[in-house]
């Protein structure tokens, strides 16, 4: 695959997976992305300019998609409305940019017989109760929970359709929470980290046993592009690095490691209808990609990723207090 492009590339997760490819392989990478409020142009810059270049549009314009499908030997397709509280305020933009966005890149693939991989979440299965012995796998059955998840869950189905009914070469990943640099300042950790560097305490929705699966973005990387080289036509690879925490646990830790009490922190109301508990079975794509993450220590993941935000105040603080006025008019 000599040209690869990257829908959603100037996101948290798009960027590093944009800066993983350019570091492990000789492709060249074009990002389409419409820099939503989501986005960052500064997660791309100094890439090399012969092996990279930035489109700014929309993944619902045929117009736009179908010439850069054309020219490109390969789509990886991050562009998405990301956000669970977003989508409980105003599904609209979920339903376009996930479901109509990923129905038209796939109509430009088909046309042009270009590979794809469709990157999705472990939320397309609903949740697990906290004793459950069982965690997701390739085999769970779908049960959305949120317009967000919804969304995705109906993007995940088209992609499939489109396999089996036009035969478009396209594989699937639903990966588990990432956590690490450039990611926004409305997503739980660096809500956390930010509160705390401007003196105010965390908030935890509920009671906060709530349990996510963390993974760093970096090692979501490396599965994508694994599954992207080696992965079998059609087939769906769950992502997760064994990272089981409740937020009140990762609460506390972050408190700790940046020298507070760990009792320092505020519960607020509980997000509409929240998942208890996600949990990911990746040995699909240990045992037949050979795939493991290297972030295996969230605590020093957890460290690294504090000494960023604090590095990095110019970059996150013009966003947040936009981001706490809209938290704090729900009770947030
Ligand atoms: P993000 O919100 O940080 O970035 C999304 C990017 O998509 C932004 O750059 C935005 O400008 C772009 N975008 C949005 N609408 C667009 C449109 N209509 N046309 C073109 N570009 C558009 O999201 P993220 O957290 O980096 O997530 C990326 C992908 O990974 C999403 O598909 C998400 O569902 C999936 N995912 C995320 C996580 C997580 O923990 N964040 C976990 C599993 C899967
Ligand atoms: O201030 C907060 N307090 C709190 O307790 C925020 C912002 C969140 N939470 C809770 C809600 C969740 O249980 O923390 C957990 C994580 O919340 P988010 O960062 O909003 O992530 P989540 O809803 O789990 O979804 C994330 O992982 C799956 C990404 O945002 C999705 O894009 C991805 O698909």
């Amino acid at each position: 695959m000599d040209r690869i492009l990257v829908t959603g590339g100037a996101g948290f997760i798009g960027s590093n997976f944009v800066h993983h490819v350019l570091a492990h392989t000789d492709a060249h990478v074009t990002v389409l992305d419409k820099l939503t409020y989501a986005a960052s142009e500064a997660a791309l810059a100094g890439l090399p300019a012969d092996r990279f270049d930035l489109v700014i549009g929309d993944i619902a314009q045929p117009g736009t998609v179908e010439p850069l499908v054309r020219a490109c030997d390969a789509v990886v397709h991050y562009a998405a409305e990301s956000h669970n509280d977003n989508s409980l305020e105003d599904p609209s933009p979920f339903i376009q940019t996930n479901i109509v966005g990923t129905y038209t890149i796939l109509e430009a693939v088909r046309q042009h017989g270009r590979r794809l991989h469709h990157v999705s979440t472990d939320e397309v299965y609903g949740d697990l109760e906290l004793d459950d012995p069982q965690r997701f796998t390739e085999e769970t059955a779908y049960q959305p929970s949120s317009p967000y998840s919804a969304s995705k869950a109906a993007s995940d189905h088209l992609v499939r359709a489109w396999v089996r009914s036009f035969g478009v070469q396209a594989t699937l990943s639903n990966c588990s929470n990432n956590y690490g640099p450039w990611q926004h300042v409305e997503k739980f950790i660096p809500r956390q980290i930010t509160e705390i560097l401007m003196g105010r305490r965390p908030r935890l929705y509920g009671t906060g046993e709530n349990v996510r699966d963390w993974i760093h973005t970096e090692d979501h990387s490396s599965a994508v592009l694994r599954i992207l080289e080696r992965g079998r036509i059609g087939e769906t690879y769950l992502i997760g690095a064994d990272g089981e925490k409740s937020n009140l646990d990762v609460v506390r830790m972050i408190l700790r490691l940046m020298g507070r009490d760990e009792d320092h922190f505020e519960h607020v109301t509980d997000r509409a209808g929240h998942d208890l508990r996600y949990a990911i079975e990746s040995e699909k794509l240990r045992s037949e990609l050979g795939w493991s993450p290297v972030f295996s220590d969230f605590e020093s993941g957890l460290a690294a990723t504090i000494g960023w935000y604090r590095a990095h105040e110019d970059w996150w603080r013009p966003h947040k207090e936009a981001v706490e006025a809209a938290y704090a008019a729900r009770g947030q």
